[in-house]
Parts: C-alpha cells; sequence; structure tokens
C-alpha cells in the first residue's frame, strides 16, 4: 500500500492534514515533509495532494535523494505522478565523499500548488531539490515547474555551486497582472552586487516562466550573510495598488551593528520595490526565518502574515497585518495557538 492521508479540508487543502508513510515510503524517509494542495490535477472533481518525502532512497536512509508524488485528493493510494531525486554525483567540497543526495522536497518551502499557469484550464506546480548536482556545480540546487495536465516540466532553473536555489519556492499570486498566477524562488546564499550571501529572491511569469523580479535588499540595507530569500511567500496585495506583492525573509540581517535579527520584507509586485521591512526585536531571533501569506485574518479587507523566528530557542509565530506590518499578535508554544 501506498501512503495515506487524512485531509480535513479539500477544498483549501489547510491543516490539519495527517499523512502516514508505507513500506514503500520507508519508516525514516520523511514521508509529508512537504504537503501542499494543487488544486483539481485529475478531473474529478476533488483537489489532490503534493507530497514529499525528503529522505527517500533506494538504500534505507542512505543517500537522501528524495521524492515529489502528486496523490488523488479523492483516493491518496492513487499516484498521479512521482518524481525522485538524483544520487550523490560529485565528492564533497569540504573532502571526503558526498552524503547528500538531491533531498527532493526538502522541506514544506519547497513544494507548492500554483494554480494554472499555462491556461489549460488545470492547476500547476512546482517542487526543488535543494542538493541537486549540475555537471560542473555541487550542491547548486534545482527547481522545476510542471504541467498539472501532464506532468511534463513546463520550466527548470539550476543555481550555481554551493547556492542550494530552491531552499523556498512558492506560489506569489499575480505580481505583474497578467491574469496568469506567478512564483517566486529564493536563493538566500547568492552575491547580489558581489555581497556574499546576502542572498535573493526571483520572480517568475508564470505565463512565460522569464524573470520578472530579481528582489534584493536596498544597498544601503545590503550586508554579507543577511540571506535574503531563505523563505519567501506571496502575501497578497498589501497596498492595494491591485497587483500581487511578495513577502521575504532574511533571517540573518542586522540592525546596525546588532547581528542576526533577522528580518522580513514586503516587496511591491508591480514595481519590485521594497515597501516595508520589519526587523526582529533583539539579536540573535533570526526573524524571518519561515514567513508566509496568511489572507485576512483581522478582516480590515487586506491580507495579513505571519512568520516564525528560529533563533533564541524562539517557539513563537508572529502574525503582522498587510498593509500597515504592525504586529497583531504572538502564538506560543506549547499553548494551543491562541493570539495573545
Ligand atoms: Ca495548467
Ligand atoms: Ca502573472
Ligand atoms: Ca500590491
Ligand atoms: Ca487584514
Amino acid at each position: 500500500m501506498a501512503g495515506l492521508c487524512a485531509v480535513s479540508n479539500l477544498a483549501t487543502a489547510q491543516a490539519p492534514l495527517t499523512c502516514y508513510g508505507s513500506q514503500q515510503f520507508a519508516v525514516n524517509a520523511d514521508f509529508g515533509s512537504t504537503v501542499s494542495g494543487v488544486g483539481d490535477i485529475n478531473g474529478d472533481g476533488v483537489p489532490d495532494l503534493l507530497v514529499a518525502s525528503a529522505s527517500y532512497g533506494p538504500v534505507h536512509h542512505s543517500t537522501y535523494r528524495g521524492r515529489i508524488r502528486v496523490l488523488s485528493g479523492a483516493a491518496p493510494d492513487t499516484v498521479l505522478y512521482q518524481y525522485t531525486g538524483g544520487d550523490y554525483t560529485h565528492s564533497n567540497p569540504f573532502g571526503g565523499p558526498e552524503i547528500h543526495g538531491d533531498y527532493m522536497g526538502w522541506n514544506e518551502e519547497t513544494a507548492d500548488g500554483l494554480g494554472d499557469i499555462d491556461g489549460d484550464g488545470i492547476g500547476d506546480f512546482i517542487f526543488s531539490s535543494r542538493y541537486y548536482d549540475t555537471s560542473g556545480d555541487n550542491n547548486a540546487g534545482a527547481v522545476w515547474v510542471k504541467s498539472g495536465a501532464t506532468g511534463a516540466t513546463l520550466y527548470s532553473y539550476t543555481g550555481s555551486s554551493g547556492h542550494f536555489l530552491g531552499l523556498s519556492v512558492r506560489a506569489a499570486g499575480d505580481v505583474d497582472g497578467d491574469g496568469t498566477p506567478d512564483f517566486v524562488i529564493g536563493s538566500h546564499l547568492a552575491d547580489p552586487g558581489g555581497v556574499t550571501d546576502a542572498g535573493k529572491a526571483t520572480v517568475y511569469s508564470g505565463a512565460t516562466g522569464t524573470v520578472i523580479w530579481t528582489l534584493v535588499t536596498p544597498p544601503t540595507a545590503q550586508a554579507q550573510q543577511d540571506n535574503l530569500g531563505v523563505s519567501v511567500s506571496g502575501v497578497g496585495d498589501v497596498d492595494f495598488d491591485g497587483f500581487d506583492d511578495v513577502l521575504v525573509g532574511a533571517y540573518r540581517s542586522n540592525v546596525g551593528a546588532s547581528l542576526d535579527h533577522g528580518s522580513v520584507s514586503v516587496f511591491s509586485g508591480q514595481f519590485g520595490t521594497l515597501i516595508y521591512r520589519v526587523d526582529g526585536a533583539a539579536p540573535g531571533d533570526q526573524f524571518g526565518r519561515f514567513v508566509s501569506g496568511v489572507g485576512d485574518i483581522d478582516g480590515d479587507g487586506a491580507p495579513d502574515w505571519i512568520t516564525k523566528p528560529s533563533g533564541n530557542g524562539l517557539e513563537e509565530i508572529h502574525l503582522y497585518s498587510g498593509p500597515s506590518a504592525s504586529l497583531l499578535g504572538i502564538a506560543t508554544a506549547p499553548q494551543s495557538g491562541q493570539w495573545h
């Protein structure tokens, strides 16, 4: 038997979603390392599921190739499409053998449904392998955009050596206002302007696969190892200009000489410019490690967003207003998610 998923709300594929591995996935293959809705792929009227097993390998837990499967929402034992990451192909640049396969579907931000980008009426999807090796580059990373109708590749992208392209790949809404959904790919180890690991995020047109915007921190605020793009997300239209905007985390950005506060930036979809940036409160908070648009939480008619810091032992999710960037609340573990 293949994997089994119990989904509480197929219409939106929102959590809670519980999945159970099987012998095919192996117990420790990280089944469910990514879970996302992809819309109705097979035309049976029920949205389908994108599920990854990041540590999948032909030898149990040894090669970390990773695997992405599209499962039927109506019958989760039915595999509609399956993609398997590659084995390691290069030696470890730090000496000794390379120990990682491609890790396809590394975490919850490495696969997403995009909506219909090629105009055939069926939803399409994106996923990545952050440890993908190109012929010359070790751990370059790779991203694929696939047709929901055929499973074939619509677009693909690779990073450069050691950049782990695709740590975060997400739907971005319609950024350029052409009526077709777009997508965003983070590259947190890129060196824009020659600034080491400042990071960037690239917004691509769903209609053509070409770059709409390369989002970087304004040079005056740019610093080494900011890691902008460690997490990316669509957020919706926060400034009411009719174009969807983009949320980007930079979890190691500084506030003056105070290190690693981290930050979340919202960029204009229409202009590719910074609308605002919110910094973490304390050094080492690593604010912005995970970001996501969440729709209109506070009922003011505009979309809002969340972030999860990763430093200082913080087990919190912070909710912000999209238009005003004001803090609406913090959920703290292990309490049961009450905003306070
Ligand atoms: Ca399509
Ligand atoms: Ca578009
Ligand atoms: Ca906008
Ligand atoms: Ca709101």
